[in-house]
């Protein structure tokens, strides 16, 4: 393969990712519309309950018992979560209560803001 064809492999393959990530997000944001008409309050503040499980602050992850999280479309559960900055694991322990919005970053469930229920 010479760099000309490696070059255009390369180009499509980013596009064909681009279209793919478009297309479902754009299928997340249809169905949310869809579930939520009327709703006013962006997807991304709305906050929801969790509860600490593990703490994993090597690998910038946390694992939550976790209320519905409707702008994901996912059910309450327990799962293991990325957070976006290690450091949001400082402020929680095992056995708090917390609040948290989450969202897909490169198609990871990443919570972007965490604060300990009051
Ligand atoms: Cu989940």
């Amino acid at each position: 393969m010479n760099a000309f064809s490696k070059l255009t492999l390369a180009i499509v393959m980013t596009a064909a990712s681009t279209v793919a990530f478009a297309q479902d997000s754009h299928a997340g944001h249809g169905a949310h519309g869809a579930a939520h008409a009327g709703h006013e309050a962006p997807a991304a503040a709305e906050l929801t309950d969790g509860e600490v499980k593990k703490i994993d602050k090597e690998a910038g992850k946390i694992t939550l018992r976790h209320g519905e999280i409707r702008n994901l479309d996912m059910a309450a559960m327990t799962m293991v979560l990325r957070v976006k900055e290690a450091s949001m694991l400082d402020q929680v322990k095992v056995g708090d209560k917390v609040k948290f919005a989450a969202d897909r970053v490169n198609g990871a469930v990443t919570i972007v803001q965490m604060q300990k229920a009051q």
